[in-house]
């Protein structure tokens, strides 16, 4: 899946034995920071010590992400994993990294909560000459020198394909649509509402009402009832993650409609409680984003730390499916 772990593979090797060089001198200089005062974690001199600051465990792509990174950033494959969980709240996020800066570790990779507000602490990074990886979400900021590469989908194109499909299913049909929200402000929720609202605009599809659900199920649920309530004419739900869209359902049902029929359901992730819904008939398409970014995040903290020139942004390859798509990928799913 990862071209761009194939794209690099030969140079993967060389790159590996310049990172195990440097760290080694790198690491003769801890001690004095006062990093962990030779606590057991001192890390083994060729270990690239990676402190990772993750948004929450608000949804399923959130965890299959989270076991992507974990799986990676192993002993075995030369790391020290130092992971922090943010419960979607930036002042936590940015707490952490400040952390690992003091603990001077060798890179900083985080997936930011929400796009602004970042540019201090990275300074503050640079200032301590500790590499940042973004892995996911992107950071608004004039100054890309505050990071060293952006590994993530490309959002507002999710939100572009979840709309097309809509238009070339449902124009002419006067659709009035609802759109749940992932968190406000942050990269995927600005991008896929973009995305989204491009497609239609020509289109005679409505976009009557949007609020925020959060990434979450529970809150994708309270949404939608609220929507339920306040209008009785509603086509089609695009939900920003399954998670939302799968709460979506349980409000319809309980509603005495029916999800995929008389409300279509459009959501992006494609994580397996999505797809078996999607099978089910009661999602109508999902568009992917690929939570899987720990070997791409691997590689390029490695080259990172050894000193070689990494691409500034990396953009993960994403599918569509429709009920029959899913149907077919759901025995091989890995999230
Ligand atoms: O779509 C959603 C999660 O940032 C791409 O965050 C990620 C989004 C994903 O909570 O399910």
């Amino acid at each position: 899946m990862s071209t761009n772990f194939r794209r690099a593979g030969a140079a993967l090797f060389a790159a590996t034995l310049t990172a195990a060089t440097l760290v080694a001198c790198s690491s003769e200089q801890a001690p004095q920071g006062g990093g962990d005062g030779g606590g057991e974690s001192a890390a083994a001199s060729d270990t690239i010590v990676l402190g990772f600051s993750q948004v929450g465990a608000e949804s399923g792509w959130r965890a299959a992400n989270t076991k992507s990174i974990q799986d990676t950033l192993t002993t075995e494959n030369g790391f020290d994993l130092k992971f922090s969980d943010a419960q979607q709240k930036q002042e936590n996020q940015i707490q952490a990294i400040r952390s690992y800066i003091q603990q001077q570790v060798d890179v900083i990779a985080f997936s930011p909560v929400v796009e602004t507000g970042w540019d201090a602490v990275l300074e503050e990074a640079k200032a301590a000459e500790i590499p940042v990886i973004l892995t996911d979400r992107a950071v608004d900021s004039e100054d890309d020198t505050l990071y060293e590469s952006f590994i993530g989908s490309d959002f507002v194109e999710e939100g572009k394909r979840a709309g097309d499909w809509a238009v070339e299913q449902y124009d002419g049909e006067g659709y009035k649509a609802v759109e749940l929200q992932g968190t406000t402000g942050a990269a995927p929720m600005i991008d896929r509402q973009q995305g989204f609202a491009d497609a239609i605009a020509g289109s005679d599809i409505e976009m009557i009402d949007s609020q925020t659900g959060n990434f979450t199920r529970t809150e994708g649920k309270q949404v939608m009832e609220g929507f339920l309530q306040k209008y009785d004419d509603i086509d089609l739900v695009f939900a920003h993650n399954d998670d939302m869209g799968l709460g979506a359902i349980e409000a319809i049902e309980a509603a005495g409609k029916v999800p995929g029929k008389d409300i279509k359901i459009i959501t992006v992730d494609g994580v397996k409680d999505g797809m078996q819904a999607l099978a089910d008939g009661k999602i109508n398409y999902i568009v992917e984003c690929n939570p899987l970014l720990g070997p791409d995040l691997a590689e390029i903290a490695k080259k990172v730390v050894a000193g070689e020139e990494v691409e500034k942004r990396i953009v993960t390859q994403d599918e569509a499916f429709d009920q029959e798509a899913a149907k077919a990928a759901l025995p091989d799913r890995q999230y």
